[in-house]
Order: C-alpha cells, then sequence, then structure tokens
C-alpha cells in the first residue's frame, strides 16, 4: 500500500525538456490542468501528495520519478544519464531527507534514472538504456542486496522508441505485468502473467497501480478492457502533453 506521492509542478519553460516526438509543442495550460488532475487522482487513491515547485533551471524537472528510486527501507538518489536532468537528483534530495532516514546514491561514471526501474514485490527489474548504463546498474545491484531486496537485470538498448524500462512494462500485482510485445518473450519476466499492450496502444503500458486502483492513460481502449477484465478500478488520465515531452504516466510521482 502506498501512503504517500511526490509531484512536481511542470515549469512554463517545459516544452524545452528533452523529447525524440515530433508532435506539436505541448501547451502549458493543458499540461497544467493534467497535472492537477494527476494530482487529484492520486488523492483519490488515498495518497498525501506532497506538490512540489518548478524549477525553471530543469525543464524536465516534473518528471520526478527519475529522480530517485524508492522502497520501504531507503531511497536512492539517482544519477540522470541526460546531462540536462543531473541536477535533479540533488534537487529533490532535501523532500526525500524529509521522508527517509536512509538515503543512498548512485554516483559517477553510474548513471541511473528511476523510470529503468521496476518493483515488483522484493525484487527489482534494472533496465539498461540510454539513460541506465552498467556501472549505474551494478551500484544500484548492491545497495538493493544491502537492504535484502533481489534484482536483474533486463537490456532495453535495443528497443527502438523505448526510452525507459518502465515505458514498456508495469507491475500491477498479484504476480501480473502489463508488458509491450518486445519484452513478452523476455526470461525474466516468464513467471508473471502477462497482460500484452496491443502494438497500437503501446505507450498505455506506462501505468501504475495504486492502492486499489490502477491509474492509466486515456483514450487507449483495448488496454482498458484488459484492465477492467482484470477487475482493476481504472482511472483514466489525459497525458497528450507530457507524451509530447516522452513523458509516461509513472514519472509524474514517485509513489511510497
Ligand atoms: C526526458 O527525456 O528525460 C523527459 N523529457 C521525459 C522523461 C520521462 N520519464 C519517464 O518516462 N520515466
Amino acid at each position: 500500500m502506498f501512503k504517500y506521492a511526490i509531484t512536481r509542478r511542470p515549469g512554463i519553460n517545459f516544452t524545452a525538456g528533452l523529447t525524440s516526438q515530433s508532435f506539436s509543442t505541448p501547451d502549458f495550460y493543458i499540461a497544467m490542468n493534467q497535472h492537477e488532475a494527476y494530482i487529484t487522482n492520486l488523492m483519490n487513491c488515498g495518497l498525501e501528495v506532497t506538490v512540489l515547485e518548478a524549477d525553471n533551471n530543469y525543464p524536465d524537472g516534473e518528471f520526478v520519478e527519475d529522480t530517485a528510486v524508492i522502497s520501504k527501507c531507503c531511497a536512492i538518489l539517482a544519477q540522470p544519464g541526460a546531462a540536462s536532468r543531473v541536477g535533479e537528483a540533488k534537487l529533490i534530495q532535501p523532500t526525500l531527507e524529509h521522508f527517509f532516514e536512509k538515503i543512498e546514491k548512485i554516483t559517477p561514471p553510474g548513471t541511473l534514472e528511476g523510470g529503468d526501474i521496476c518493483q515488483v514485490e522484493n525484487h527489482f527489474f534494472i533496465g539498461l538504456s540510454e539513460r541506465t548504463n552498467q556501472d549505474g546498474a551494478k551500484q544500484i545491484t548492491q545497495i538493493l542486496k544491502k537492504y535484502g531486496y533481489t534484482s536483474e537485470i533486463i537490456d532495453c538498448k535495443k528497443i527502438p522508441g523505448l526510452l525507459h524500462l518502465k515505458s514498456g512494462i508495469a507491475y500491477l500485482g498479484e504476480g501480473r505485468l502489463a508488458v509491450i510485445d518486445e519484452l513478452n518473450d523476455h526470461p525474466a519476466l516468464k513467471n508473471f502473467r502477462r497482460l500484452l499492450v496491443p502494438e497500437e496502444e503501446k505507450y498505455a503500458a506506462n501505468c501504475v497501480r495504486v492502492n486499489d486502483h490502477i491509474l492509466a492513460v486515456k483514450g487507449f481502449p483495448r488496454f482498458l478492457e484488459m484492465l477492467i477484465k482484470e477487475n482493476f478500478q481504472v482511472l483514466e488520465l489525459s497525458m497528450s502533453e507530457f507524451e509530447k515531452m516522452d513523458g509516461g504516466l509513472s514519472c509524474l510521482s514517485l509513489r511510497f
């Protein structure tokens, strides 16, 4: 069960963030409304939400999930692999210190972004990507081991268009994963019941189980139907402006 979430409002310059998409420029006011709705839905799931103000030095700052990895035992400050995002870990540190006694850190030459880390009960999948390197993966493996967690690496580097591991999988609880086709046959996932996200709805794979609900991206009817068949109570969220900046639903919050 999660009790808390941390979010950060998008800054007025959030369109200056990184993106590989060729959509139209996102609209700040629509983004703010979508972000507000995101926070309201987290609250509706029973979470106490910390809302941090934007820092215009970090136009990608609203994607707080990439700045840390949170578990029951500790918070691990990430070492973002994107140069423009490196300072975001330090920026979130005081907030994490408020909640966690133990703060660990990924240090250079390791790089690691939270979007590459998927927790499944007491086990963690660690994605290797353009943002998370071998050294970062090795460091987090050792940190997690110290706290009694197990982990394994999933190499995502060759999957076209996949920014982070969690752009392609989400743990739904009770042994179930949402998974894109490119990851479906990965040996690490074989013991899970996998909900294969339809090819044309790939963006929806990044959903989040929050206590009794699933937060899912609005506008993906086939995946929605799959979730409903699993008896999930689904809260649908518009994410269009963040999608334009390569952001998924999970990356707008840290939950614990
Ligand atoms: C970036 O490229 O870093 C941001 N524009 C998007 C980050 C999205 N993070 C995530 O999916 N975990």
